[in-house]
């Protein structure tokens, strides 16, 4: 590495000379490359921005400039060039680097990242909050193509352009999402690329580019090549004129000094905001870049010379996310009233398969959460049965229009919550936590959770049948290896599962993930003398009030297990309808789940583990709480103080 083991901060890089920073992009891909194929990572979107990174650092003061990334999940450049290049090996990992953008990780990670389509808004603030507060610094959005679309990014922009703040947009237009783009304003973009080029640089950089080392000769190329468009020209568009955005562009993406060249041009614009539209390859630089498109967006370890995945020698039962996709495609065939959506996730969520099965009934709705579940509630006016495959953590974006807009008015929408509980690697950002709470507040949303990926089958055939709202939140990863040959069967609603009936003091009441492992932890508790009842819950709402009444009077403790925040979860709710009947006094609750503190990210076993929701952990429990109040009991020993 001739530069990058020198570059230490983005000083360093901007003493370089601008011919050289296409090398040093060069050896920032290739260290991306050997690190993220030993470690695993978000490798395609990072391989396409490392120019963009390049450029920014270079023609931007940072720190002192505002660089905002949109998601955080294409920045390893970033990272490596902000003096985190010696840690990219822990990125992701427990005590490592996070995987996104952290405020509390550098002084360069302007604003916290994860979620999408939130670098214009807080880019605006700050640039307006410079204005007024009358410092002088630039601020640089960098968003993504499908992030630019999503409502936030689409507020933000009108916003912008109203305000006519000093602000720069760089656009990562890789016409990708996850998967391929969708929507109209991919094809708008498009369009721009087709009809604008040459005529447009050179009206804004006044003919300059071409003295730029490596710049000239690629616009005589591009002039070549789109002529033609530019006489049928559709621009200025909607974004130059209508949004009072200056537009420069489209920019090669990958080529350093063309991108610098063009930063500096949107630095000197100081009468409103500007986008730069750099058109950039996903992977770029990925071995064996054959369009497939999810392999290289994230990966696992891989091969350097091939790109090929290493094969793990274990083998998994099926993950929850293709016993969705595959139930779904097996009620969808029976019943065409049966629609399926995803934000932006078809494989994430198990909606690809049924998007290639069911095209005319499957909709990928881009990065719009908001509208994904409104979208569904006026096709549930219709009479269709909309299941909305949406992670945990991106359905709290929609928070009202799961409210005002679905249970509110009572629609038969479906939510399928992918990712609920610990996801590992993605953190903070990422783990579905919340869901529990912020659903369970409304009054006539059914709310279940799967023991195992066979439940899951039977939970989807009850929610849809289920003429109202109703929410599934199952976890990452791969089932038990149940049996799932037969048919999903309706469940009962409000009615949990009682596995396990012994005759000792204690109940254990487990919600989803939680239960084999509070069936393993009863087994484990026999072998010491301790009996204690199993019931899988399946429902937080409504609760089996009558077992759950009745264990309250005939045991001593009841433990509630969860993996998600304590705070309005499902313990909660087991302890309110004690209170409701007055049953408090007679009982001892423990309440297992995840404690009120920022969750990190890691292994999710470990992460688990720490907060005691694995088999060993609740068995400790049950027992220390058995313990104790034996000890209260017979007053042999002094009090100890409960957790
Ligand atoms: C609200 C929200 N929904 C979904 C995601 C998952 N997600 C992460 S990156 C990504 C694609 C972003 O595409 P784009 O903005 O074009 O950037 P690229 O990865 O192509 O560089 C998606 C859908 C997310 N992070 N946040």
């Amino acid at each position: 590495m001739r530069f990058l083991s020198e570059i230490n901060s983005p000083k360093d890089l901007r003493q370089l000379r601008v011919e050289d920073l296409q090398e040093v992009a060069d050896e920032v891909r290739q260290f991306i490359l050997e690190t993220t194929s030993r470690i695993g990572g978000h490798t395609g979107a990072s391989l396409g921005a490392v120019e963009l990174a390049v450029a920014m650092h270079y023609a931007f003061e940072t720190p002192h400039d505002r660089l905002v990334w949109d998601v955080g999940h294409q920045a390893y450049a970033h990272k490596i060039l902000t003096g985190r290049r010696d840690q990219l090996h822990t990125i992701k990992q427990y005590g490592g680097l996070s995987g996104f953008l952290r405020r509390d990780e550098s002084e360069y990670d302007t604003f916290g990242a994860g979620h999408a389509s939130t670098s214009l808004s807080a880019a605006l603030g700050m640039a307006v909050a410079r204005d007024k507060i009358k410092e002088d610094f630039h601020v640089c959005a960098l968003i993504g193509d499908s992030s630019l679309a999503g409502g936030m990014a689409m507020e933000a922009l009108n916003q912008a352009g109203h305000l006519k703040s000093r602000l720069i947009v760089l656009l990562n237009d890789n016409d990708m999402s996850i998967a391929p783009a969708v929507g109209a304003l991919t094809r708008y973009l498009n369009r721009i690329k087709e009809a604008q080029s040459y005529h447009r640089l050179k009206e804004e950089f006044g003919g300059t580019l071409e003295s730029v080392p490596g710049v000239g000769h690629s616009l005589r190329n591009m002039a070549k090549t789109v002529k033609d468009a530019i006489a049928a020209a559709v621009l200025p568009g909607a974004l130059v004129n209508e949004l009072g955005f200056k537009y420069i562009g489209y920019v090669d993406g990958h080529n350093v000094p063309m991108l610098v060249h063009a930063l500096e041009e949107a630095k000197k614009i100081d009468d409103g905001p500007v986008i730069v539209h750099a058109l950039t390859t996903k992977g770029k630089g990925f071995p064996n870049p054959e369009k497939n498109y999810y392999a290289y967006h994230a990966t696992g370890p891989y091969d350097l010379k091939t790109g090929l995945p290493h094969k793990s020698s274990k083998v998994s039962p099926p993950t929850y996310t293709e016993m969705f996709g595959k139930t779904m495609c097996e009620l969808m065939e029976r019943d065409d009233k049966i629609v399926a959506l995803t934000a932006a996730m078809p494989d994430g969520t198990g909606v690809d398969k049924i998007l290639e099965k069911f095209p005319e009934r499957a909709f990928d709705v881009g990065i719009a959460e908001q509208h994904a579940v409104t979208f569904c509630a006026g096709m549930a006016c219709e009479g269709l049965k909309p299941v909305a495959a949406i992670y945990s953590t991106f359905l709290q974006r929609a928070f009202d229009q799961i409210i005002h807009d679905v249970c509110l008015q009572d629609l038969n929408v479906t939510f399928a919550m992918d990712r609920a509980g610990i996801v590992g690697g993605d953190g903070p950002t990422h783990h579905g936590l919340l869901d529990i709470a912020y659903l369970r507040g409304y009054p006539n949303i059914a709310l279940m959770s799967p023991k195992d990926e066979a439940e899951l089958r039977d939970m989807l055939l009850t929610a849809i049948e289920y003429p109202a709202p109703a929410a599934i939140r199952f976890p990452r990863g791969s089932g038990y290896g149940a049996d799932t040959s037969g048919e999903p069967k309706l469940l009962e609603i409000g009615k949990s599962e009682l596995l396990r009936d012994a005759a000792g003091e204690a109940a254990i009441i487990a919600l989803g993930s939680m239960v084999y492992p509070a069936m393993q932890a009863a087994e484990n508790l026999e072998k010491e003398g301790f009996e204690a009842t199993v019931v899988n819950a399946r429902f937080v709402k409504p609760l089996d009030a009558e077992l759950i009444l009745a264990l309250a009077q005939t045991k001593r403790v009841i433990v509630t297990v969860e993996e998600a925040y304590l705070a309005g979860g499902f313990g909660s709710a087991v302890m309110e309808l004690l209170e409701e009947n007055a049953l408090l006094d007679r009982i001892r609750v423990v309440r297992m789940g995840v404690p009120d503190r920022i969750i990190t990210h890691g292994d999710p076993k470990l992460l688990l583990a720490k907060y005691g929701l694995d088999a060993d952990g609740i068995y400790t429990r049950v027992k220390e709480t058995i313990e104790v109040l034996e000890e209260r009991r017979t007053r042999r020993k002094p009090l100890k103080v409960l957790r």
